[in-house]
This record gives structure tokens, sequence and C-alpha cells, in this order.
């Protein structure tokens, strides 16, 4: 019995991260080689001729997987009945905008999403925001969909995991998938706390393996905070199939198993119990999935002096940007 569709919808559908994931997704990369797909494409009223052009592309490509596409600026019509949504539409910082002004446009734009989520949706949709701020954009869009369980909702850190293991395994002479346990904390963002004590190379502590602390707690965390300043001073454009591949390796790892022993990265509601992180705050964290779509938090991890300060510096900077935007989150 062949299985029934799956609908996933992507906002900002026509954008240069929506472009680079919509051929993965179809063709049966993220969700399996045996899954139908609807593809539900969401984009604002003057970017829907250019998303046309991408339908035909995607008809271009005769996917056997793909059952349908729907391409609308409607996010009732976008949202009706999918099972997943990933949040990429969003308006960029301009020159001149202040940060405050950033999470301001976009918060209310996911003020009207998260209703329309909460109306349309099918019962078990689940959420990965990679809009930025992504972690606020998310926290914003639960919060106008109280209804939807809270541990659907994601943000991506992962581009960042990623980025860092790279790091890691070229200073180590070593191939990228050597590097695992890399766990990103706090906010998608400069303060971002790529977390090297807890990473392993080759099985090992990459502490062993890697001596020169001082690159470590320096250039390494640098080099990650600052990775997405460099890709757009160099190419003249945000990273964008690089972005592409870190969501789809971020919705792969909430419904395949993580590996036995290690974790990924990705923001995920604070129970409160986690390494001293206030309930309610949408923080990167290491986390393990069942296969199921259920998540949990890894535990028992401990958290040097070090690690302590790096992770408290980008999770105030998340109760900053939350009360930026209070009046934008239901009490
Ligand atoms: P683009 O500007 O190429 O595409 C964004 C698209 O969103 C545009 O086509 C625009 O028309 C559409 N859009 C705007 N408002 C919308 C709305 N209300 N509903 C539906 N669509 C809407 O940007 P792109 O490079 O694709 O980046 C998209 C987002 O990803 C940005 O917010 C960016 O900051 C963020 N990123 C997040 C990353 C992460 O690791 N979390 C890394 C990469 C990226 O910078």
């Amino acid at each position: 019995m062949p299985k029934a569709p799956i609908k996933v919808a992507i906002t900002g559908a026509a954008g240069q991260i929506g472009y680079a994931l919509l051929p993965r997704i179809a063709s049966g990369q993220v969700f399996g080689a045996d899954q139908p797909v609807i593809l539900h494409l969401i984009e604002i009223e003057p970017v829907l001729p250019a998303l046309e052009g991408v339908v035909m592309e995607l008809d271009d490509c005769a996917y056997p997987l793909l059952k349908g596409v729907v391409a609308t600026a409607s996010s009732d019509v976008g949202f009706a009945g999918v099972n997943w949504v990933i949040f990429v539409g969003g308006i960029p910082r301009k020159q001149g905008m202040e940060r405050k002004d950033l999470l301001q446009i976009n918060g209310k734009m996911f003020v009207g999403q998260g209703k329309a989520l909460e109306k349309n949706a099918a019962s078990d949709v689940r959420v990965l925001m990679v809009a930025n701020p992504a972690n606020t954009n998310a926290l914003i869009l639960s919060a106008n969909a109280p209804s939807i369980p809270k541990d659907r909702f994601t943000a991506m850190t992962r581009l960042d995991e990623n980025r860092a293991k790279t790091q890691l395994a070229k200073k180590a002479k070593v191939d990228v998938d050597q590097v695992t346990n890399l766990a990103v904390w706090g906010n998608h963002s400069s303060t971002q706390y790529p977390d090297f004590v807890h990473a392993k190379i080759g099985g090992k502590k990459a502490t062993d393996v890697i001596t020169d602390r001082a690159w470590l707690e320096g250039e390494f965390i640098s080099t990650i905070q600052q990775r997405g300043a460099a890709v757009i001073k160099a190419r003249g454009a945000s990273s964008a199939f690089s972005a592409a591949n870190a969501a789809l390796d971020s919705v792969r790892s909430v419904v395949e198993p993580t590996p036995k022993g290690e974790w990924h990265s990705v923001c995920v509601y604070s129970d409160g119990n986690s390494y001293g992180v206030e309930k309610g705050i949408l923080s990167s964290f290491p986390v393990r999935s069942n296969g199921g779509g259920h998540w949990e938090i890894v535990q028992g991890l401990e958290i040097d002096p070090f690690s302590r300060g790096k992770i408290d510096t980008s999770v105030a900077e998340l109760k900053d940007e939350r009360a930026m935007v209070a009046d934008l989150i239901p009490k």
C-alpha cells in the first residue's frame, strides 16, 4: 500500500532558501523515498508571478513523489491541513534598521501566521522557523497559536552546528563525519555558543584532540558566530543552500531517531528544568529525537564556568528580545 501524501508548507517559497529547499523535499530527501508529498508554497502577493515559475520548474522535474502543489498568498489556504511548515519568509534587516525594528516588523507577521496556522493546520502539525530572528519569531508564532502543543515549535540552529563541525574537523584534520555531539546553545545570533566542551572527534573528547584551548575559546567560537556575515561579505548575499540543507537536516533529525549517544542542535521551549534556562524561553539545546516526532532535551551534561557564561549571555539576549515584542505575545 503506498503511503498517503503529507502536506508540507514553505513560506517565502520563491526566496533563495525556498528555491534550494523545494527540489530536495519534492525528491524525497527529507521525508523518505517512499513518502509522497503535497507542497504548499506561500509567498506575498507581488511575488506570486515568480512563484509560478518555481511551480513550472517543479512540474518539469516530474518528481514521482510530488502529488500536488498549491501556490498562494493566503495563509488560510497555505496552511490548510498541513503536517509540516518551514517558515522561511521574512523581511531582511535593511541598513539603518535597529534590531528592535526588525523584531517588530517580522514579529507582527507571525501574529497573523500563528492565528492562521492554529485555524487551518492538521492536528499533528510541526514547525521549523528559519526566518530571523528565528527564536523570537517562533515564540511569537506559537504564542498566537496557543492550542498547538509547544513541543511542535522549533527554530533553526542546525546551520551553526554544521558550520562548527566543519571548523573542528578542519582543525583536527579529520573528515567532518568524525565530529559528533556538537551542541549549539542559546540564540541563533552572534551570541550563540557552539559547545566544543562536549563535542567529540572520532569518539574522543574534542578538547583531547584539539589541545589549543585559546583557539577553541577564541577564533573557533567567533568564526561560527560571524559566519553568516562572512558569507554575505564574500558572496554579496546571505547563506542559501547551506541554510536550506540545515533546514532539511533539522526536519530529518525530528522525524528520524537520533543515533545512540548523540544529539543535534535545535531551538525548543525550555521546560524550566534544563541547564538553568527559564521556562518559556525558546533556546537552542542539545536534543534527541525518538523518530516518532518526539524529542527531549539531553540531560546531565556538566556545564563548566566558561560554558555557563556563554550560555547565560545568549539566554539573556533571548529574554531581551522577548521583552521587545511583549505586545505581540498574548498573556
Ligand atoms: P529571501 O529574501 O531570498 O526570501 C524571503 C522570501 O520571503 C521572499 O521571497 C519574500 O517575498 C518572502 N516573504 C516575505 N514576507 C512574507 C510573508 N509574510 N509570507 C510569505 N512569504 C514572505 O531570503 P532568504 O535568503 O531565503 O532568507 C529567508 C530567511 O532566512 C531570512 O529571514 C534570513 O534571515 C533567514 N536565515 C536564517 C538562517 C538560520 O540559520 N536560522 C540562516 C540563513 C538565513 O539568513
